[in-house]
């Protein structure tokens, strides 16, 4: 109908108003554009149905299948109901945005209480469900968030695997939720992980890359970006650090931290001090840090630094993140990392609640309203059943992290391959043989990306049955896994002691050796070939859209390809992303402000022998919609 409007249209018929016709009726082509979308979106609603949800790591149904139930906040002067249809006014940021980078260090600072950074938007979500957080749930709570966390330190909500996830299974634009966010909370600072010289990415990129990406994020709307390096390499470390000062950002120096002493610690922080920093991070991506090892650690560098703020990163793996942060609190830290109670916990960081509780009533008071908390929490206690298809089964705490290091994110996934290859029984040697790799690998940091090469060790040993010893005495035989030679060749910076010898040697075959860091050695990224080549390829492109590229070439294609055929699916319920929808039940999809479609399955036809092929029926706003689909069970 909408192309015969088109053609019968009168000032399409009068030839001499075509080349105006654009801007004279741009109702009609609004008009072929939603139903454009709206076609496309039927083709995923279709494969859908008949084939159910291809979102990988998925399993099963979510267990929670009713509409959510959204959260009444009170002013807690007067008790009543907030208004929400608006974000909050108050908040960090202000200081931030009028007074710029250091002026707000220096505010957080002399805050007396203990401010938290909320990580539920990131980390949380990241530890627990594999990253599948979709942009449509962060959203939907955005509003109630800037008004109940509104004197929060931040929000952690982007970077680490959020980038690369949100393009390679979630077929969302992480920029797009960055925007998103940022207009919905305009009050709390935002923060973002970033991994030194890696920007978001595994391996190092030039540094163009990374002073770009680090642009574009400030300009999309971050505020303080946590920058680390995996082997605590400073000179990789620096790349980031000197990219987020460029970018105007506010530059969080992290120490990540694992069993070196208190010595390595405060020679690292001086380091990353004079590199003009605004805030000291430790970064505990482990959960290791006990809570006398964290009075110690925060106690020294509180006394060394006593005008920086102090941040401290921690996962609750071992079941002492409450403690620990409480700990840290006492012992000078001007913020501490606590992700909302139904999202907490384990693999994931301790519980707002917990901490809130802890410190209540005394001048660590991180100053957040209880009651609005628990409100935002019940939010995420249904959204984490949405979600459930992800869950990898995590039953209690593991205080086996003491020695196996492993970041609370890999954990959760090594944990969740274990039980899908039906390795349960095997989980105990996993975790040993992980320990093993790690020594055989020199005993390094582990975090993104080193981590990574850690486990594939790990696993490459388990499933090709090598003890640690036949892993030295075979290595010029075997073919070790692409993340294990990426860390031999020095693409992830120089550890710290060196490389392990002869097993880095042995391992290469001959293969380069970088011993200085990587960014030296690799041609800067061309940027105008890269517009042209998107230009060409998409038709069109953005500034955030060659950032994705320069991270991820391959995933970001990748994206693009299935957003042209199925469109922005980041605008469809999870419900219907992840469950396939029942016959008959009626679904809303808001494509944009004010264009509602109204869904109904009506039918899923017969498999047709020779195409291999269903047609499946939708109605649409009160029309019949027709799909075929590809079945592929
Ligand atoms: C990441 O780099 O994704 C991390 O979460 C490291 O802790
Ligand atoms: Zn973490």
């Amino acid at each position: 109908p909408f192309l015969a409007s088109l053609l019968t249209h009168p000032t399409f018929i009068d030839s001499e108003c075509w080349t105006t016709f654009i801007d004279d009726t741009p109702e009609l082509f609004t008009l072929i554009g939603s139903q454009n979308r709206a076609q496309k979106l039927l083709a995923y609603l279709g494969d859908l149905a008949v084939n159910g949800s291809q979102i990988k790591g998925q399993i099963g149904e979510s267990k929670f299948q009713g509409d959510i139930l959204m959260p009444t906040l009170l002013d807690p002067q007067t008790d009543k109901p907030l208004d929400v249809s608006t974000p909050c006014k108050t908040g960090w940021r202000n200081i931030l945005v009028s007074e710029g980078p250091a002026a707000f260090a220096k505010a957080i600072r002399k805050n007396k209480g203990c401010l938290i950074m909320d990580t539920t938007w990131r980390d949380a979500h990241q530890s627990l469900l594999a990253t599948r957080m979709r942009t449509v749930d962060l959203c939907n709570i955005a509003l109630h968030t800037s008004h109940a966390l509104s004197n929060a330190f931040a929000l952690e909500n982007w970077g680490g695997a959020t980038f690369d996830v949100a393009m390679r299974f979630l077929y969302e634009d992480p920029w797009d939720r960055l925007r998103k966010m940022r207009k919905l909370v305009p009050n709390i600072p935002f923060q973002m992980l970033l991994r030194g010289a890696n920007g978001v990415a595994y391996s190092s990129l030039p540094d163009n890359a990374i002073y770009h990406f680090c642009d574009q994020a400030k300009k999309n709307g971050m505020d303080i970006f946590r920058v680390f390096d995996a082997l605590n390499d400073v000179e990789q470390l620096e790349v980031g650090v000197k990219a987020v000062l460029k970018a105007g950002g506010v530059c969080e120096g992290t120490n990540p931290k694992k069993k070196y002493n208190l010595e390595y610690y405060l020679n690292l922080a001086d380091k990353i001090v004079k590199m003009g920093v605004h805030i000291i991070a430790i970064k505990d991506m482990a959960g290791v840090l006990k809570p006398r090892a964290a009075t110690l650690l925060v106690g020294h560098i509180r006394e060394k630094y006593p005008d920086l703020p102090i941040h401290v990163h921690t996962h609750d793996s071992a079941g002492t993140g409450v403690a620990s942060m409480v700990a840290c609190a006492q012992a000078g830290a001007d913020a501490v990392d606590a992700a909302t109670d139904s999202m907490s916990g384990m693999t994931s960081q301790p519980s707002i609640g917990a901490i809130m509780a802890s410190l209540e009533g005394g001048d660590l008071d991180p100053g957040l309203d209880a009651h609005n908390l628990r409100q935002i929490d019940h939010y995420w206690a249904q959204v984490r059943l949405l979600y459930s298809p992800f869950e990898a089964g995590l039953t209690g705490p593991d205080p086996e992290v003491y020695e196996h290091e492993i970041p609370g994110g890999q954990l959760t996934n090594l944990l969740f391959q274990a039980a899908q290859q039906g390795l349960g029984s095997q989980w105990a040697q996993t975790k040993k043989a992980y320990e093993q790799a790690n020594d055989l690998l020199g005993d390094i940091v582990k975090v993104t990306p080193t981590s990574k090469v850690v486990g594939d060790l790990a696993q490459f040993m388990v499933s090709n049955n090598l003890t640690y010893q036949d892993t030295i005495d075979k290595a010029d035989q075997l073919d070790f896994p692409s993340s294990v030679l990426e860390f031999f060749e020095g693409l992830m910076g120089q550890p710290y002691g060196g490389f392990p010898e002869p097993l880095r040697t042995k391992a290469l075959r001959g293969r380069r050796k970088m011993d200085k860091r990587p960014g030296l050695y690799l041609e800067p990224m061309d940027f105008d070939g890269i517009r042209t080549k998107l230009k060409e390829q998409f038709g069109g492109c953005s500034e955030t859209d060659v950032s994705s590229y320069a991270m991820y070439p391959k995933v970001f294609e990748d994206y693009k390809k299935f957003t042209q055929k199925f469109g922005d699916l980041s605008v469809l319920p999870t419900k219907y992303f992840l469950n396939r929808p029942q016959i008959g039940e009626e679904f809303n999809v808001e494509l944009e402000k004010g264009k509602v479609l109204i869904l109904k399955l009506l039918a899923v036809g017969p498999l047709s022998e020779q195409t291999g092929q269903r047609e499946v029926f939708y109605e649409m706003n009160g029309e019949v919609r027709q799909v075929t689909v590809d079945d592929s069970k």
